[in-house]
């Protein structure tokens, strides 16, 4: 089975290809990327010697770029992540936003819907080659905010706030249109909040854990009281696999892991965990800028409540029953395990953050948080 996984360079996106690689020994993928400030080739700098790995650079909105995709390679399963990702930024500039999730999205649909239609039947409905199929990776910011109790299921109504999600929700509206109106067989997924290996430190969670290696304050919107439901990123991979393989067409499957925690508890659990770590393990105190055998300034005294995001949504909780039901999915990394996973991953692998972060990050960071 051939896959082209686009945004394949990023986080989710390359953690999946990471995973593809190793489940299933007789694949190939195309990664489409077009390596913006998110994504970075060393990410899959090792995946992209192996032989069932190829990478393209380019932009899903592009039609010669994706035609000639499905022109050279015999595509089953295209799996959508490229996408820009990050609420504060779609804040700031709204139109990459509708242009890369919606117009990008319905460019794929249609250049994979050309080469995948093999007839038409008795009704006008095209009909498709057998063992293909469109995914896309979606989010549990469509549906909205939530207050103190419920859930999020794939019937929630979608009620977007940000122009991140309201593009996201964009993008979900023309792949089910493509599903009805054209019998496409598609699916959507719509995960919580992801954490793990490769995360660009722009979200919490990496740059919470980078600002506390350089000494620097760590930004809380708001009270703190606002609550994610986080999902170790290769569980959100192993659901994807399933869906794709066995999600019934035309589907919406919601994959979280009932893991809600708010964000200041997030911010202090990262403070000494990464503190137990460095007197655990001596060696990773390399990863910080100020050196020395002190890190007593290592404590909650580095947080810092900054101006609330605008319109920042109060909580997020995905019931994920229909998957478990359904594909018989479910979350195997605890959250107490995944973050010291993650944190751990972070204190090894210094040089990929520095190589990520080697680019706009600095300005952009400046003119998100100031000078702290
Ligand atoms: P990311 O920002 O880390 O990666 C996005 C990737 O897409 C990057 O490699 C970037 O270069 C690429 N890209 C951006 N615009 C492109 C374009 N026009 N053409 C080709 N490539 C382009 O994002 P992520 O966190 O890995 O998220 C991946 C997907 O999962 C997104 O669709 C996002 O909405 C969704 N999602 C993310 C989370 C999360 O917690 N991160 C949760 C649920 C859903
Ligand atoms: O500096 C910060 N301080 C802070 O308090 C940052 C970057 C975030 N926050 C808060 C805002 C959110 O309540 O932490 C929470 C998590 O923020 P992000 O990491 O930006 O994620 P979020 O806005 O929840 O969106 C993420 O999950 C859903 C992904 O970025 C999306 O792509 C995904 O769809």
């Amino acid at each position: 089975m051939t896959y082209l996984v686009t945004g394949g360079a990023g986080f989710i996106g390359a953690n999946f290809v990471k995973y593809l690689l190793k489940k299933h020994p007789d694949i190939q993928i195309v990664v489409l990327d077009d390596l913006t400030y998110a994504g970075n080739l060393g990410t899959i700098k090792e995946d992209l010697k192996d032989p069932r790995l190829t990478f393209v650079k380019g932009d899903i909105k592009d039609r010669k770029v994706v035609t000639e995709i499905f022109e050279k390679y015999p595509i089953n399963y295209v799996v959508n992540f490229a996408a820009e990702s990050h609420v504060d930024r779609s804040i700031e500039n709204p139109q990459v936003f509708l242009e890369t999730n919606i117009l990008g999205t319905q460019n794929l649909l249609d250049v994979a819907k050309k080469y995948w239609t093999t007839g038409k039947d008795a009704h006008g409905y095209p009909t498709y080659k057998n063992g293909v199929k469109y995914l896309q990776v979606s989010t549990d910011e469509v549906y909205g905010s939530l207050g103190a109790t419920g859930y999020f299921t794939e019937t929630t109504p979608l009620d977007p706030r940000s122009p991140y999600s309201a593009s996201k929700t964009g993008a979900d509206l023309i792949v089910k249109a493509y599903g009805e109106t054209y019998k496409m067989p598609v699916n959507i997924t719509r995960c919580s909040n992801n954490y793990g290996p490769y995360h660009f430190p722009e979200k919490l969670i990496p740059l919470i854990i980078k600002n506390i290696l350089e000494g620097k304050q760590l930004p809380v919107y708001g009270d703190g009281s606002n609550v994610r439901d986080w999902l170790y990123v290769e569980d959100h991979c192993k659901a994807i696999d399933a869906v794709v393989l066995q999600g019934k067409v035309g589907e919406v499957y919601n994959v979280g892991g009932h893991n809600e925690k708010k964000n200041i508890e997030i911010v202090k659990l990262t403070i000494s965990t990464i503190k137990r770590l460095l007197e655990e393990t001596p060696a990773y105190r390399k990863a910080l800028k100020k050196t020395g055998d002190d890190i007593s300034w290592i404590n909650e005294s580095l947080i810092t409540y900054v101006t609330d995001r605008l319109g920042h949504d109060q909580r997020y909780a995905i019931d994920p029953t229909k998957i478990t039901n359904e594909l018989g999915w479910y979350p195997e990394t605890r959250f107490e395990d995944g973050i010291v996973k993650t944190i751990r991953w972070y204190l090894e692998n210094q040089d990929w953050v520095k190589e990520v972060t080697s680019g706009d990050y600095q300005k952009y960071y400046e003119q998100m948080y100031g000078n702290r």
